[in-house]
């Protein structure tokens, strides 16, 4: 099932990525199809910056690209493209390890994943696609509705909720999120769920609020399960590109992050994003968003993305 899905999942990358794919690798097909010089590779760096790899990344590739040209004067552009792949790899791989998502150790207790982002960014859509993918693999899905706070949010969840046929605890309008998430909780471990996805609130203008919410949920959820939540998942939207890293390294401040969800790949010419926020912050990316759609969701995969960033096929 699971490999079914991540082959899926490839082609899904590959389409989602077109955008940024025509944006960044056309450019460097046609500048390496040029004569490897100075001027050559000035024009790299710009390439790499533009396709929002990062200031840091786009200077040592262009470093790296340098010496690889001085060592192998008659490389040409497979060649150098393969090398660029090869270290846009490296650096995903190295900065951060563990893009699987973690479960309970504990036989009987529910894996638990809190879900945070500012508004929009797509963690809704998100629940229900992880939903989807954990019910197609046979496990007891429970949500929890913890956006209590924008009018529709938990109405939305409810629906996804409906459609894939699982559960949802929610609270009323402007409910306190730990409260429901509590419930919620109890409820899990009454009917045996094995996950607990809790969608959140995303209010970044009120960050002294926000940050005693997360931790009063956290309390909510340790008085079941003392070792979760188990994944702290920020979602963040690919196509407000270098924004994306802000909104990560101030949520990080509030609460521990164990992982990105990068949504709307599809809509964007700034999967480079990907890149620049694993060196800067070192969290893995966990989920790639391909999609509006249920379905439309992929595991990250270092190698098929940085693939898919350089070719269609
Ligand atoms: N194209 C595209 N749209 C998405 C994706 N993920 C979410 N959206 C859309 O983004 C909008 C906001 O999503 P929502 O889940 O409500 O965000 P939330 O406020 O963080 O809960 C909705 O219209 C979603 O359909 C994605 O991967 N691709
Ligand atoms: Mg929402």
């Amino acid at each position: 099932m699971v490999l079914q899905f991540l082959k899926s999942g490839y082609q899904a990358i590959k389409s989602a990525l077109k955008k940024t794919r025509d944006r960044f690798a056309d450019r460097l097909h046609t500048l390496f199809s040029r004569k490897i010089d100075e001027a050559l590779l000035e024009e790299l760096e710009v390439i790499f910056y533009e396709a929002d790899l990062g200031v840091k990344t786009a200077q040592e590739l262009t470093k790296k690209t340098k010496e690889f040209a001085r060592k192998n004067p008659e490389a040409k552009a497979p060649e150098i493209l393969s090398f660029l792949e090869r270290e846009l790899v490296a650096i995903l791989k190295h900065e951060s390890h563990d893009y699987s998502l973690k479960t309970t150790k504990v036989a009987g207790e529910p894996t638990v994943v809190l879900v945070v982002g500012t508004n929009g960014n797509g963690k809704t859509t998100f629940i229900a696609k992880l939903a989807n993918l954990l019910i197609n693999d046979g496990k007891k899905v429970l949500l929890a509705a913890g956006d209590t706070f924008r009018a529709g949010a938990q109405e939305q969840l409810g629906i996804w909720a409906k459609k894939l046929g699982i559960e949802i605890i929610s609270g009323n309008y402007n409910a306190d999120p730990a409260a429901v998430v509590f419930d919620a909780l109890q409820a899990a471990k009454a009917r045996g769920s094995d996950y607990v996805l809790i969608d959140t609130a995303g209010r970044l203008e009120n960050k002294t609020h926000l940050m005693k919410e997360l931790e009063k949920i956290k309390r909510s959820i340790q008085k079941f399960v003392p070792d979760a939540p188990h994944e702290t998942l920020l979602v963040l939207d690919a196509t407000i590109g270098q924004n994306g890293l802000q909104y990560a390294k101030t949520f990080r401040e509030f609460t521990p992050l164990s992982g990105l969800v990068l949504t709307k790949l599809d809509g964007t010419a700034k999967g480079g994003t990907a890149i620049a926020i694993q060196k800067e912050l070192g969290i893995p990316i966990k989920f790639l968003g391909t999609g509006e759609g249920v379905e439309d969701l992929s595991l990250f995969e270092p190698e098929a993305f940085v693939h898919s960033l350089f070719f269609a096929d």
